[in-house]
């Protein structure tokens, strides 16, 4: 075998954030860049000769070329299999259930999740452990400090491998095999809910549906499960061609970016059911017609109804979402007589919970939702799981979440993006906060007194890991909040995120305007945070 030790030297700016290391293509694209990654992740961890890995991506540029050094790479530190998705694709959550099916050591993911692809866009790659997880800091942090510290790394002299095709081939002493995780992905939902009533309400005439994959990985994953096996007419999947470059488009299901959806969800023939998945499928995003449905609400939703679904009949053993996902669930929770666990944004943040069976859903206002099925949020089992709700409840999804809040209330939500500014002085924004904590505690705006402000820590309650400095929350007595944070998936400048909410029990004033509703926390928002100031933006660039 033909291993080649190539020198190099460290890169400074190889420190994972909120979901892997995320940069611009050109930088993946310097020469030895990926591969200090990569090897700095192998030098990271233990045990893993002979062991399996699994490797895919969304497809996005670049994807090829990498999985090309990353296989060669794996061969020459000495791991024995690969799990290769079929043409290098692998949807996030599908990852993470091969990884868990196969008890492999790990997988390594090539995605950006929902940045723009292309020669000038975005890349990224990220490690998930044996659990199906994302790393978890400490790993992340290990793997950052080996970046600073990298001599060499190792390569084995081979030919590209061909990437299509299906079986196993050999490279040096690793076996690559190449999977279909369509099918398996498939049958795992098969597993969750109820197909025979979904198919139903298909074929009943009396529903449709469009599902937007918006040119990124989903688009295989809805057309077998939705189009071939639940019976949904043919091209219920719109955009189901993963492209490159997402076919020029943001891949963020959101208001914003999934205008397409969003604007057929508004037409007066609207379908009555519409959902979005992000570029590498695992966020989500769920509409009615002309009806929008919150992250925050939809994780509420589904842990007020999970007991009418197959795979959840038994109950849930609790839930969890990140700090600054709306506290609607929490209502859920206390109904239920179910914990109800805070954490920081990151999903790598719920894996000991659901390795514990601490919890059996979470999800984040960013548009994830997830279970114990998998350890990454999965944007179609969110689907499958209003559609398994609605066969079910036989009621429109506008109904069900109105039905909701009549009964816990309603937590008006907003995020408020201001993306691609100056970091230094977004960076300033946020100290100033810290710096003005103690004038501001009990201070009065108006009719709302602030309970408390703090800089959001989290004692991991499965290994007593501490995570401190993950968000600025002022709570008002009344349990209105505003939390300020700085995006961890940005690769331009930064983005400052501003999260609203308040809550309304009142039925008579369940139908507000989201931001009229929230307009005296905007206002105070900008009165503490100076946020024109700081970012020299006079509004936010995405309101979500
Ligand atoms: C990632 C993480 C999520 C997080 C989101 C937003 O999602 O997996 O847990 O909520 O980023 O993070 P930030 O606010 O730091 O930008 P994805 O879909 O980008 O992998």
């Amino acid at each position: 075998m033909n291993i080649l030790t190539i020198s190099t030297t460290p890169f400074d700016d190889q420190k994972p954030g909120t979901s892997g290391l995320r940069k611009k293509v050109t930088v993946f694209r310097q020469p030895h860049y990926l591969e200090n990654f990569v090897q700095a992740l192998f030098n990271s961890l233990d045990g893993y000769e002979g062991a399996t890995l699994v490797v895919g991506g969304d497809g996005r540029y670049y994807n090829r070329t990498a999985i090309q050094t990353i296989l060669k790479m794996a061969a020459a530190n000495g791991f024995g299999r690969v799990l290769l998705g079929r043409d290098g694709l692998l949807s996030t959550p599908a990852a993470s259930a091969l990884i868990r099916q196969h008890q492999a050591f790990g997988g390594i993911i090539l995605s950006a999740s929902h940045n723009p692809a292309g020669p000038d866009g975005d890349f990224g790659i990220k490690f998930n452990t044996g659990n199906g997880g994302p790393a978890p800091e400490n790993v992340t942090e290990a793997i950052y400090a080996h970046s600073r510290e990298i001599r060499d790394y190792r390569l084995l002299k081979a030919p590209d491998l061909g990437l299509g095709g299906a079986g196993e081939t050999q490279l040096g002493a690793m076996a690559v095999e190449i999977v279909d995780s369509v099918v398996a992905y498939a049958e795992l939902m098969e597993q969750l809910f109820d197909f025979d009533a979904i198919k139903a309400l298909f074929k009943s005439g009396l529903f449709s549906m469009c599902f937007d994959a918006m040119h990124a990985i989903t688009g295989p994953y809805a057309r077998e499960i939705l189009e071939h096996r639940l019976g949904a007419p043919v091209r219920t999947v719109i955009n189901a061609e993963p492209l490159e470059d997402f076919g020029g488009g943001h891949p963020d299901p959101n208001l914003v970016h999934a205008h397409e959806l969003v604007s057929l969800m508004e037409d007066r023939n609207a379908p009555d059911f519409g959902a979005a998945s992000d570029g590498d499928g695992d966020r989500n995003m769920i509409l009615g017609r002309r009806f929008f449905v919150t992250p925050s609400d939809s994780l509420a939703v589904m842990a007020a109804n999970a007991h009418l679904l197959p795979g959840y009949r038994l109950g849930l053993a609790g839930v969890a979402r990140s700090m600054p996902t709306s506290m609607a669930v929490d209502r859920v929770a206390e109904a239920l007589g179910i914990e109800c666990y805070e954490t920081p944004t990151g999903w790598k943040f719920f894996g000991n919970l659901l390795d514990a069976g601490k919890i059996t859903l979470c999800g984040e206002e960013s548009f994830g939702t997830g279970s114990d099925h998998v350890r990454e949020k999965d944007g179609l089992w969110a689907v499958l799981f209003w559609l398994n709700l609605l066969a079910v409840r036989k009621q429109p999804v506008e109904r069900i979440v109105r039905e909701h809040w009549v009964r816990y209330g309603r937590n008006y939500y907003s995020r408020h993006d201001y993306e691609g500014v100056d970091a230094a002085p977004a960076q300033e924004l946020m100290e100033r906060l810290r710096g003005g904590f103690d004038a501001l505690q009990g201070r009065q705006f108006g009719s709302l007194q602030v309970k408390f402000c703090d800089d959001f820590s989290y004692t991991d309650p499965v290994d007593g890991s501490v995570s401190s400095r993950q968000g600025i929350r002022i709570v008002f007595q009344d349990g209105s909040r505003i939390v300020f944070r700085l995006s961890g998936t940005g690769t331009v400048g930064a983005t400052l995120r501003v999260y609203l909410e308040c809550y309304e029990p009142d039925r008579r004033r369940h139908d507000l305007d989201t931001q009229e509703a929230l307009a005296t926390l905007i206002g105070i928002a900008e009165d503490v945070a100076q946020i024109r100031k700081h970012t020299g933006r006079s509004a936010p660039s995405v309101i979500t």
